[in-house]
């Protein structure tokens, strides 16, 4: 069931999503249990920004019909501090499976500065750029706009050799657009979706319940949003396609690699199940392979 992805060799097709699997918290929590087999292929990294973060005030989450709304906003170590003491522990812990560090910032050079640093350490095997975060000249997500980003992956592209991997938000008027200005721009594969932007209201309140307000919809609620922006994407780039969004079987998982994409990640369904990333590759390998779906004929 290996797979080739950016010129990495993965043992399955089954990855994390960033910021859904806390790996150096579950080594503690779970000792070796959990690590045996690990439960993904390459390893997705939380976020880091350049500087320290604290994250948003609490509450930050909140349990949909269907999903989870979150706005954790971004608490990390900031790059210096990943650099010094999550990275080697992070590396110690994978062993083989390569490490893909998730990174965001709000200009080009930012994003640049992160991926210089990251690119100079041999530990990282490919670098996601998360491309979330508000522009700070439009106000508007650096990802949201064709032209932004390709900007931003101009400054960007030439300071790694590294698979740069751009994780496009599905808050966009197109994203098919925008993953075609990522692929043209020298991006080597793209990954969706992010959360969908969502708000809840504390009951009987009137105000929202996530102390950030708005915050970010996954799991079940938006696995079918998933699956039609993968397919349109995968039928518009030739680059790989992440595809992510609800997946809590191997059925699940199935659908997304049958609508184009080469890899799939595991987010929400983790919180529930720590070991799903597993569970879902054992399922995979169980089940018939593509059943035919072509994106370019039927999107
Ligand atoms: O940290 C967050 O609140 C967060 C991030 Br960076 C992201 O990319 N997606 C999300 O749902 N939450």
């Amino acid at each position: 069931m290996s797979v080739e992805f950016c010129g990495l060799r993965v043992a399955h097709p089954v990855i994390n999503a960033s910021g859904t699997f806390d790996l150096l918290a579950a080594a503690e929590a779970f000792d070796d249990g959990l690590f045996d087999p690990f439960p993904f292929a390459a390893f997705v990294s939380k976020t880091i920004t350049l500087a320290p973060r604290g994250g948003n005030p609490p509450p930050r989450l909140w349990e949909a019909s269907a999903g989870l709304i979150n706005s954790i906003g971004l608490p990390n170590r900031g790059l210096h501090g990943y650099l010094e003491h999550d990275l080697p522990r992070l590396h110690e812990l994978l062993g083989e499976v390569p490490l893909v560090t998730n990174v965001m910032a709000s200009t080009g050079d930012e994003l640049g500065e992160l991926v210089a640093a990251l690119d100079e350490r041999a530990e990282v095997a490919a670098i996601e750029l998360n491309v979330s975060c508000p522009n700070v000249h439009t106000g508007l997500d650096l990802g949201a706009d064709p032209v932004e980003l390709a900007a931003a992956l101009r400054v960007v592209r030439p300071r790694t050799a590294k698979p740069l991997i751009v994780k496009l938000t599905p808050n966009a008027a197109d994203v098919p657009a925008v993953a075609a200005a990522a692929a043209d721009a020298g991006a080597d594969a793209v990954s969706l979706i992010n959360t969908l932007r969502a708000m809840a209201l504390a009951p009987k309140a009137g105000r929202a319940w996530l102390g950030g307000g708005s915050g970010g919809l996954s799991g079940a609620a938006v696995r079918t949003v998933a699956v039609a922006q993968v397919a349109a994407v995968a039928a518009r780039v030739e680059i790989p396609v992440v595809g992510m969004g609800g997946v809590q079987t191997a059925a699940h998982a199935r659908d997304l690699l049958d609508v184009g994409a080469t890899l799939v990640a595991v987010g929400t369904e983790s919180f529930r199940d720590p070991a799903a990333g597993a569970r879902i590759a054992r399922g995979l390998q169980a089940s018939p392979a593509n059943r035919g779906f072509s994106p370019a004929e039927q999107v």
